[in-house]
Formats: structure tokens, C-alpha cells, sequence
């Protein structure tokens, strides 16, 4: 059978700036959170490879855009790393604009859509030792640094972003306590994820009052990007099941729509953290308006695995923190075992439809979905990674997003995460996404993958068996 894509979907590239540029030291970058944690406990990384290399591409953009382009993508969104272009005084380091200036002149030169995206894990060290997000003194410091950027690049930038996944860090740092500094509370979470939410809407209101002022292109959209989790529970569900898939759904999902699709957070998620739950998120007179300005022009969707959940076990655990739910198996659940993700592409067509549902004006794209797997070594044959795993996970959630836009959902394109191998957090080069694979043991050196022609032959007619 052969599944058709509408003539003007665009497949791309997701990549980010501290996973990819490296160069991590020179000409006045600043250091960050990753080269922080680096240096304080290496062991943490897979292999003790710290943020410092990236994949690189400092020093490869001109080849790296020529690959994306070879693989007829139409677009390729990374993003500007806080810490190169802003020196501590809050202003723009030079050297850092001109290497940024460098990699987007060559993405137009070679008709490649760059989108922008201003955010991704990457606070300035300085400022997280001054609290990071749990201070809103860095919202502000924040919009500045967004500020700068556009009034530097608003005639070359189209398409800007102010977040990728902003759920992470509240999730990671402060309610999970995976990331540095490992802390699981609740409520210093839910600040950093208002902090943040407010960082977002004043970026948007920065960029709205910039166009207006015609400083960016009038063509010009923002947008926001999140990693959403279509929720799901166990069969025949108590009204306690559906409690925990209320406030999943209303902190991890609905939080984000309702800012960027509505202006306001989600009355129902914060009456039960205010009011049931009498935690303080730290809301000021006049927050609201700022808020209110939050509405962007289309959205990134990053698709990777449902949630499962169901009823906790009690309320709130032996430290006061509310639980929301526990985690549900499904019995017929396929893993990535590598990453330890649940593989359901369905959900990338639930979720569509729960977009098109609850927030009918707002366009959105696929601005993240891949599959990272360890030990690709393993596959090569003829002298090329046979990786027909990732080809089957791609096509299938294709498949699923093709019948989502026949079924009405506004969904533009998809653009894959990590074309090309690329560090990742504390998992540094373990899980391999990329179509085209980065060889550390020849200094970085790029080699297609079995995936890369056949993605290549779908991205050139938008129709794929
Ligand atoms: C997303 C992030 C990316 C990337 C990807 C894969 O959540 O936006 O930065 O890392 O996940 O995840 P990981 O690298 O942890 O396997």
C-alpha cells in the first residue's frame, strides 16, 4: 500500500545546540549547567564523555547542512546556545553571533529552513548558581538574551522557538531527581515550571512587539516545543485512575496547550495544586497578562512514548509531595530496551487528534520522534549500519501521522531527532538516533546509514510504501 503525505509537508531535522556544536571553551562562550555536571561528576556520563564536543558541528555546520540537504529536508531546527551568544553582563558577545550568523547564512544559502529554537536544558552556569529557574530574577535575564538574539538575526531567522520541552527541567532536576542536583520536590518543581511558562509568554511578547516594530520579518512565526505524552490507563478505570490521568495529562500536556493555545494555565490543574494540594507557585499580581501574551503561531510536537499511569498508592509520600499517579504496564507493551521507552506509534495520532480537539487554530509539526539505540556496530554489513529497526519505527508512526491529517489534524510536517548522531545528556553517545552515524573513532567523521537513502526517497515525494 502507499501511504501519500500532503505535497507541502516538509521533513526536517531536530538537533540542539549543546548536543551538537561542541567548541565548548573558545571565543568567549560562557559555561553551562552540562559543562557544570561534566566536571563534577564525569562518572555520571555513559563512557565519562562530558558536554564538551558535542558532535562537532562547530567545526561541520558546512557539511552537515549540505548532508541535511542531500537528504531533500527542507528544514532543520537547532538551537542558539544562551551561553555563546550573551556574555555575564548580559549583552552579545561578538565572536558567539558570528559563528551563529556563519551556520544560518549557510542553511539559506542552501534553502534550508532554519528554525531557532532559544532553549534546550542550557542555562548559563552563572545563572544556575544564582538559583536557575527556581529564581525569576532569570526569567528576565532570559527575555533578554531572547531579545538580543532577535534583534540580531530577525532578518534571517524565520521561524523561532522559545522551548524545547520545558517540562524536562521542573521534571528532571526538581520532581524526579534525575538531573542535577537530584532534588524531588514537588514544589520547587511546580515554580520552576511557572517560572519557565512565564520566560515563554514574555519571549512571545518580545518577538510580537520586534515584528511589530519591524525588526523581524513580517513572514516571521514563533512557536513553542514540547514533548507531549498521550495518557493512558488500565482498562475498566476507577474514578481514582482517571484523577491520576487528569493531572498527568493537566501538569505534563494541557499546562503547555493551554499557554500557548489559550493564554491562560489549565483552572482545574491549579485549583487542585493550590487549593487541594496548598502549594504555592509563586503567582504575582499582573503574572496573568504576561500569560496571556504566551499564544504562539504553531507548535512543536515531540513524540517518543505514552504515559501509562493509574491511581498511587496514598496521597502524598513520606516527604509531603503529592502523588499523581503510579505507573500502569501494559501487558502488550513493545520496548525500546535501549532507552527503556514504550514503542506506541498510535500515540503520535491520539495525540494529533487531541491537538486538532482542544485547540482547533493551532497548526503543529512533529518536531521530534526517533529511536536511540546502543551497540549499532553491531549491524554493519557491507560496510553500512543495516539499522531497519529505525526505518520500521519511522514508517510506522508516519504511517499514523498520515492518517491523522486525513483525519483532520493540522499536523505540517516531521522533522527526526538526531539526523546525525549527536551527545545526549547523561547518556552521551550510548543510543544512536541518527540516519547518519557519527564515527568517534575517526575524529567524528559522518557515515549514512541504511535508513538515510530511505528516508531521503520519502522526503523527496512525501509518499512512502
Ligand atoms: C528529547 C530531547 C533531546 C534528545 C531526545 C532523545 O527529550 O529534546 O534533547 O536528547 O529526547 O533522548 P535521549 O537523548 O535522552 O535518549
Amino acid at each position: 500500500m502507499t501511504y501519500k503525505l500532503p505535497k507541502d509537508f516538509f521533513f526536517g531535522a531536530a538537533m540542539s545546540g549543546p548536543q551538537t556544536e561542541g567548541a565548548y571553551n573558545i571565543e568567549g562562550r560562557l559555561r553551562s549547567y552540562w559543562d557544570m555536571t561534566s566536571d563534577l561528576e564525569i562518572n555520571k556520563f555513559f563512557n565519562n564523555v562530558g558536554s564538551y564536543v558535542g558532535n562537532d558541528m562547530y567545526h561541520r555546520y558546512e557539511e552537515d547542512i549540505k548532508l541535511l540537504k542531500s537528504l531533500n529536508f527542507k528544514s532543520f531546527r537547532t538551537s542558539m546556545q544562551w551561553t555563546r551568544l550573551i556574555d555575564r553582563d548580559g549583552k552579545l558577545n561578538p565572536a558567539g553571533a558570528a559563528w551563529y550568523h556563519k551556520l544560518i547564512d549557510c542553511a539559506n544559502e542552501n534553502k534550508i529552513d532554519i528554525f531557532m529554537n532559544m532553549y534546550h536544558f542550557d542555562m548559563p552556569e552563572y545563572l544556575y548558581q544564582k538559583g536557575g529557574w527556581a529564581n525569576r530574577e532569570i526569567v528576565e535575564a532570559y527575555a533578554n538574551f531572547v531579545k538580543i538574539a532577535m534583534e540580531e538575526f530577525g532578518h534571517k531567522v524565520k521561524y523561532w522557538f522559545t522551548f524545547n520541552e520545558p517540562i524536562v527541567e521542573p521534571e528532571q532536576q526538581y520532581l524526579h531527581g534525575n538531573w542535577y542536583p537530584y532534588v524531588k520536590d514537588f514544589s520547587t518543581s511546580i515554580k520552576v515550571q511557572y517560572n519557565i511558562t512565564l520566560a515563554h509568554s514574555l519571549a512571545v511578547h518580545n518577538f510580537r512587539k520586534l515584528k511589530a516594530a519591524d525588526k523581524i520579518d513580517q513572514d516571521a512565526k514563533i512557536g513553542m516545543i514540547n514533548c507531549f505524552a498521550p495518557p493512558y490507563t488500565r482498562p475498566d478505570p476507577t474514578p481514582e485512575d482517571l484523577e491520576a490521568v487528569r493531572m498527568t495529562d493537566g501538569l505534563h500536556n494541557r499546562w503547555w496547550l493551554d499557554v500557548v493555545a489559550h493564554g491562560h494555565l489549565p483552572e482545574d490543574v491549579i485549583d487542585t495544586v493550590e487549593n487541594k494540594w496548598k502549594i504555592d507557585i509563586g503567582r504575582r499580581p499582573g503574572d496573568d497578562a504576561i500569560l496571556a501574551e504566551g499564544v504562539v503561531d504553531w507548535l512543536g510536537f515531540n513524540y517518543y512514548q505514552p504515559t501509562r499511569v493509574q491511581a498511587p498508592d496514598c496521597d502524598f509520600d513520606e516527604s509531603g509531595n503529592p502523588m499523581i499517579a503510579k505507573p500502569y504496564i501494559w501487558p502488550e507493551r513493545k520496548m525500546n530496551v535501549h532507552r527503556g521507552w514504550e514503542i506506541y506509534p498510535q500515540g503520535i495520532y491520539d495525540f494529533g487528534m487531541k491537538i486538532k480537539k482542544e485547540c482547533p487554530d493551532l497548526p503543529f509539526f512533529i518536531s521530534e520522534n526517533g529511536m536511540g539505540v546502543e551497540g549499532e556496530e553491531k549491524y554493519y554489513q557491507d560496510g553500512v549500519i543495516q539499522d531497519d529497526y529505525r526505518i520500521d519505527f519511522v514508517r510506522d508512526h508516519l504511517i499514523w501521522i498520515a492518517k491523522s491529517i486525513e483525519d483532520g489534524a493540522n499536523c505540517l510536517g516531521y522533522h527526526y531527532w538526531g539526523v546525525i548522531d549527536n551527545w545526549s545528556w547523561y547518556n552521551a553517545f550510548k543510543n544512536r538516533y541518527g540516519f547518519v552515524r557519527v564515527c568517534l573513532d575517526k575524529g567524528y567523521q559522518r557515515e549514512e546509514k541504511k535508513s538515510a537513502q530511505w528516508i531521503r526517497e520519502i522526503a523527496l515525494n512525501n509518499e512512502f510504501e
